[in-house]
């Protein structure tokens, strides 16, 4: 039974209808019989099928927008976390059961050729995840929106662990061809690089690039819930302009005949795998010129063939930049402006001001994009300029505001410290109306620390969106079983209006209720663990406390933390195997960057202690741990279902927001955390009394820091740390290199710049508490209930109706 049957379904075809058509476009698109088929012919055949019901919807779509003159969202990003989209788009048709049932009639498991599709993993972790949510949502608030973004041909890495190392394999999610995707080989655009700027006759700027790429279109459709609306994804792939040098292949120079293809192609070839961590290269560069160019001259297009005037362009678009990855963007909309279109500079700024907004993502200065500025001009010298000119605007304004010369320095968009460079976030935030960050903690702090000057400068550009989480793919479609039970209490409302789940808490309390909620938790936890038996050979006990860590590897999500904790609890369990210990299973899954020596180094202490504890009768039943390889979207929609215990630990101020924490508490984990990101909001929203809150604030953490932090005293106060440190520095957990982590280890007693020895003892006394709820299943479960009923706030649709709303004036 789907969870969505009541959806619209008169205008679609019954379950014989739809076997027909998969089996007419299997033999006449894909070229096979029934007998013939393999799995994934099922599968693309399928796709196709479903892909012809999305169709005249698109195109609806499309039309509606134009007859109605309505002003579109453009959403840049340089992420596209998208996942699997058969389920999805099933789902959001409401054709789920006739689509098995027709399957069914013709031998095929529906169930076993969605688990083939392979994940799009265009991007790495929360903010290209985030992207994709607000896809969904915009098209299931009837918004007209388009994505823009990059058609990686090798997405996100796959990740391996040998002995307990990450290794990095490219993933090849293109090997049978993309079903779901539209080359638009019509919709093609010169990106230009390099070379120099000449003064036209009339004094006007010509560029006089060295390189030009053509950027071809290729789009998917983006379906909402109950199928009102469909959008498009355009992803950019590049391609030479001469793709086949025929004089040099013909004087025996084949490489070189291909040479154009191959470089163009380098360019959309690869996903930069680092989180947070600006890449730096000038591939990334021209990566983030390559895709904003592109999209700017459809916008701009678009905008001319259906308007007329380029002036009104702010009332009919809304432009916002995912992160600082798409600020050039700002600089190639003036140089359209006035190159190509003849306008002047005051004219032209105050447009693209007023359509740009800027989302900021993470305050952590090292991740803050840069690049110097040799590389940028020899890349873009005619943006070079625009830079000049805008940052030119920028003090003026900044004197005539009285700024003192060291706000002055810090609100100019070149970095004038050492190596001179420019600096994308003063850029992207200059040509904005709008900055928001992603939740209210992290909105202050950007007032108060990286955006303080242009704050003040411009006091009424931040604002706050929390972020959000689209409840179809994180409830409705990762847990069947839930949304069933929720339906047969609450009725249906929720699944349009997830704040509706709040009359849930109305039977938190009911004994009742509680079984028929543990039973599906309980029958979720056990296909989890199916799962890791059939994949890692390892037995997990469905009735022991799943506590998961699900997420990039980072200092500042602090998995570190975690592990010596459960050090620390394996200790303690060994020296009092009397006590009522709670059986626990830790689960960790996520990548590191592949350049980020210590992320990696986690990893492989995560893989030791879990083999050494794993091993050891004496905790046997009671403490396992398990590193799930490979995380990405569908293997998070297995454990978010199956999830206890919520881990959001981060140094208090350094997570932006967090989204896995919201998907977690979505389907009844509680959370253990700091009051960091959305953390802070989720504990306003579920009560203190259904939420484990531990550690310094962010003001603590501050504080603590300036004050001169000196971690090794923390360490000697709390001998449990101090034991579990020791342990793990020594070697006893790498016998085979005892020297593997005392680097990391000593650079807690010296450093520890995540705070976490100023934070172990808050955290243990935490997970003590956790131990302690945990032996009252009453208590437990009236808690988790009112995780789901009080987290529906954070929907996607909230967050897009507030974006469209208060930044995009959209809607009133
Ligand atoms: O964006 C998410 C937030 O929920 C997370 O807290 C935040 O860490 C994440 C450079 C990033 N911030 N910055 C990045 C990604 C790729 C890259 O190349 C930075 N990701 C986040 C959604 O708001």
């Amino acid at each position: 039974m789907s969870a969505t049957e009541n959806a619209p379904a008169e205008a679609l075809p019954h379950s014989a209808v739809l076997a027909e058509a998969i089996v007419d476009t299997l033999v006449h698109r894909i070229g096979k019989d029934e007998r013939a088929a393999k799995p994934h012919d099922w599968l693309s055949a399928t796709i196709l099928t479903v892909r012809d019901q999305v169709i005249d919807r698109w195109m609806a779509s499309t039309r509606s927008a134009h007859r109605q003159g309505a002003k579109r969202v453009y959403y840049l990003s340089l992420e596209f976390l998208i996942g699997r989209l058969l389920r999805d788009t099933l789902t959001n048709l409401g054709i789920n059961g006739e689509v098995s049932q027709a399957l069914a009639t013709l031998g095929v498991d529906l169930a076993a050729i969605e688990e083939i599709e392979p994940d799009a993993a265009l991007g790495n972790g929360g903010l290209g995840r985030l992207a994709a949510c607000f896809m969904e949502s915009l098209a299931t608030l009837d918004l007209p929106a388009y994505g823009y973004g990059i058609r990686y041909v090798n997405g996100m890495f796959r990740q391996r662990i040998r002995d307990g190392w990450q290794q990095e394999y490219p993933e090849d999610w293109l090997a049978f061809g993309n079903p779901w995707e539209f080359e638009r080989r019509e919709s093609r655009y010169h990106v230009r690089f390099g070379g120099e700027v000449v003064a036209g006759p009339d004094g006007r700027a010509i560029w006089e690039q060295a390189e030009r790429v053509i950027a071809m279109a290729v789009d998917t459709p983006m379906v909402g819930y109950r199928g009102k609306r469909v959008n498009t994804l355009r992803l950019w792939e590049a391609r030479a302009v001469d793709p086949l040098r025929l004089d040099a292949f013909n004087r025996g120079d084949h490489v070189g005949a291909l040479a154009q293809q191959t470089r163009a192609e380098t360019l959309t070839r690869v996903l930069y795998p680092a989180d947070e961590t600006p890449a730096g290269q000038e591939l990334r560069l021209r990566q983030e010129y390559f895709f904003s160019s592109a999209s700017l001259q459809d916008i701009v297009r678009r905008h001319v063939q259906y308007f007329g005037d380029i002036r009104t362009l702010p009332e009919k678009a809304a432009v916002q930049l995912n992160d600082t990855h798409p600020a050039v963007a700002v600089a190639e909309l003036m140089r359209l402006l006035l190159d190509e279109r003849g306008l002047e500079f005051n004219e032209a700024w105050s447009i693209t001001k007023r359509t740009f907004s800027y989302t900021n993502h993470t305050l952590l200065p090292e991740a803050l994009e840069s690049w110097p500025l040799p590389l940028f001009e020899r890349l873009l010298p005619r943006h070079m300029q625009l830079v000049y000119m805008i940052n030119a605007q920028l003090m003026r304004e900044a004197r005539a505001a009285q700024l003192e010369d060291a706000a002055i320095a810090a609100v100019s968009l070149i970095d004038e410290r050492g190596e001179r460079r420019v600096r994308m976030a003063n850029l992207a935030f200059a040509g904005s109306h709008s900055i928001n960050g992603v939740a209210a903690l992290h909105t202050e702090l950007m007032k108060k620390t990286v955006f303080a000057d242009l704050h003040r400068l411009y006091p009424d550009r931040i604002n706050n969106k929390t972020n959000g989480i689209t409840p179809r793919r994180w409830l409705i479609e990762a847990n069947p079983g839930l949304t069933a039970l929720i339906r047969e209490t609450i009725g249906d409302g929720f699944l349009d209006h997830a704040e509706a789940l709040a009359a849930l808490a109305d039977h938190a309390g009911d004994a009742g209720f509680q079984e028929r909620f543990a039973a599906v938790k309980r029958a979720n936890k056990v296909a989890l663990s199916d799962y890791i038996r059939e994949h890692m050979g390892l037995p997990l006990d469905p009735d022991a406390l799943f506590d998961v860590q699900v997420k990039r590897i980072h200092e500042y999500k602090r998995q570190l933390l975690n592990i010596i904790e459960t050090v620390a609890l394996y200790d303690q369990i060994r020296s009092h195997p009397e006590r009522d210990w709670v059986p626990r299973v830790k689960l960790f899954a996520g990548k590191a960057a592949p350049s980020y020596h210590n992320a990696k180094l986690i990893i492989k202490l995560a893989n030791d202690v879990a083999r050494r504890i794993n091993a050891d009768p004496a905790v046997a039943g009671l403490l396992k741990i398990v590193f799930v390889p490979n995380y990405n979207v569908s293997l998070a929609e297995k454990i978010m279902p199956a999830a206890d215990l919520s881990e959001q630990i981060s140094t208090a101020g350094m997570e932006a927001s967090g989204t896995g924490n919201m998907k977690l508490a979505l389907n009844g984990a509680l959370t253990i955390g700091t009051l960091d990101g959305a953390n802070v909001e989720i504990r306003d929203r579920v009560g203190e009394e259904n939420i484990l809150i531990f550690g310094l604030t962010a003001e603590e953490v501050a504080r603590t820091k300036a004050e001169g932090y000196a971690p090794r005293a923390w360490i000697e106060r709390s001998p449990e740390l101090s034991q579990a440190l020791t342990a793990i520095a020594s070697g006893v957990f790498s016998p085979d290199d005892r020297q593997r982590y005392a680097a990391l280890i000593g650079g807690i007693y010296d450093y520890d710049p995540f705070m976490v020895a100023a934070d172990f003892d808050a955290y243990v006394a935490a997970q003590r508490e956790v131990d302690t709820l945990w032996r009252e299943p009453a208590r437990w479960r009236e808690k988790a209930i009112r995780n789901t009923a009080n987290v529906g706030w954070f929907s996607s649709d909230r967050t897009i109706a507030d974006y469209a709303r208060e930044i995009w004036k959209l809607t009133e």
